[in-house]
């Protein structure tokens, strides 16, 4: 069985060296700033979220039948588009398969699939990417390195033991690499330009050390294959740990970089890469019927805020209901979140980490020579340390003076106009 794992690949790697049209998408990704993750698949019909399957060890064939029931009857990509669209966010990031291993795309490489599978036989991630292509939205994918009910999948790692698969499963690991960019080049040849290919589970087999990692998940050849089927497709891999040669983007967990409140951080230190925090709406990825806990809009905004004052994109998650739907409360909140960037999309979109860094009244996002504080904890003046000379300090987005004063070597003020009951963010706009 460890031979299952000897690296496939040996010796010293090649450094990636990424393309021109790769550094654009990059700077377009990041550009953006704010993003939907949509956490779907047959798991929402138990309505016990995603991992359903490793959280009550249900039996792979079992849950296979589920597929025979999946029928979304309301689903409609344009609808579901044009709601995302609505709330200021740049692209969408979907589940095209979940540790479940249900393809929730049409493939060749397992009949385990939507198309296949199930009565409903269309391809939602072909509609999704039809809708994104009209709406100008850009379509990512989340896929799954691990998998809970194949049998070449094995060994298995420290989750899905529970799930019925042989013992020694069928030992062909080489033959699930093949699967896996068997499956990555039809994500990447059916649906037009791909922004991002978002990986997941890696951290299945992280009893084995970090620098095994890359050879046991073929990630060289992997990237190599991404990389040259679509030169501008980011690769993200949400393993937890320092980005791996090739990888484009990083990616944390319910977490701003460089924090570590949600545990999935710890030593993940933050990378010069393109950064993005996942995050969910409510509890839940997948649709979980119990969980009604959403956070506020105001909250999200807030959060949203934050993430873009540590330079890094915010994806924000939606779990749809196994008819297709979008739970009323993920609409209302793109919703109050779109109207809220219609008036201070300038002072989030485009912008980078502002240099006055956190402070105790709030953040800070920049834009060349234009500096937006964000001031989360209303006060009557705000004070920082800033390394250049304010030329004028304003009100966002009504434009009135606002009187400040800057001594040399010492901390500049800005007096702040009352806030108005409900203000979410108060926006001073700086220009230096
Ligand atoms: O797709 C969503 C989740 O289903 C998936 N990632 C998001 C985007 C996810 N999987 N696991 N987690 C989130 C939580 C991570 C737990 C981990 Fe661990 C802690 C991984 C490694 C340490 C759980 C405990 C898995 C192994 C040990």
């Amino acid at each position: 069985m460890v031979l299952a794992f000897a690296p496939i690949f040996s010796g010293a790697q090649p450094s990636y060296t990424p393309s021109p049209e790769n550094l654009a998408a990059r700077e377009a990704f990041s550009q953006d700033r704010f993003g939907i993750f949509i956490h779907w698949g047959i798991y929402s019909m138990i309505g016990h979220g995603e991992w359903v399957m490793q959280n009550q060890n249900l039996d792979y064939r079992e849950y296979a039948r589920l597929a025979g029931g999946f029928y979304p009857s309301r689903f409609d990509a344009r609808e579901w588009v044009r709601a995302v669209k609505a709330s200021g966010a740049k692209y969408i990031t979907i589940t095209s398969r979940h540790h479940d291993g249900f393809s929730m795309f049409r493939t060749k490489a397992s009949p385990y699939n939507i198309v296949d599978a199930t009565p409903f036989g269309r391809d939602v991630i072909g509609e999704l990417a039809e809708a994104c292509r009209e709406e100008g939205i850009r379509l990512h994918f989340y896929y799954s390195h691990l998998d809970w009910g194949r049998t070449d999948y094995w060994p298995r790692g420290r989750t899905g033991r529970g799930t019925g698969r042989p013992d020694g499963g069928d030992g062909d690991w080489r033959h699930y690499l093949d699967f896996v960019n068997a499956q990555l080049t039809e994500l990447l040849t059916q649906y037009g330009p791909i922004g991002a290919i978002w990986f997941d589970g890696l951290w299945d087999m992280d009893a084995r050390p970090r620098e095994d990692q890359p050879g046991i998940w073929n990630l060289e050849e992997q990237y190599a294959l991404i990389h040259r089927l679509q030169p501008g497709c980011l690769i993200g891999n949400n393993h937890h740990i320092a980005p791996f040669e090739g990888e484009d983007i990083q990616i944390f967990e319910k977490d701003l970089p460089g924090e570590n409140e949600a545990g999935f951080s710890a030593g993940q230190e933050v990378s010069r890469l393109p950064l993005e925090t996942c995050q969910t709406m409510n509890r839940s990825w997948g649709y979980d019927i119990r969980d009604k806990d959403y956070k506020s809009a105001d909250y999200l905004i807030r959060y949203l805020v934050r993430t873009a004052a540590k330079g890094a994109n915010l994806l924000l998650n939606i779990g749809p209901r196994p008819d297709g739907t979008l739970p009323e409360e993920a609409l209302e909140r793109l919703a109050a979140i779109g109207a809220w960037m219609d008036v201070y999309g300038e002072t989030i979109y485009g912008t980078e980490a502002g240099l006055t860094g956190p402070q105790e009244w709030g953040v800070s996002t920049q834009k060349g020579d234009v500096l937006y504080l964000h001031v989360l904890e209303p006060t009557e003046v705000i004070t920082f340390d800033f390394p250049r000379k304010i030329r004028s300090a304003e009100a966002f987005p009504d434009g009135s003076a606002l009187r400040f004063d800057q001594k040399r070597n010492a901390p500049a003020h800005i007096y702040l106009p009352a806030a108005p009951e409900g203000t979410v963010d108060q926006v001073v706009k700086i220009k230096f």
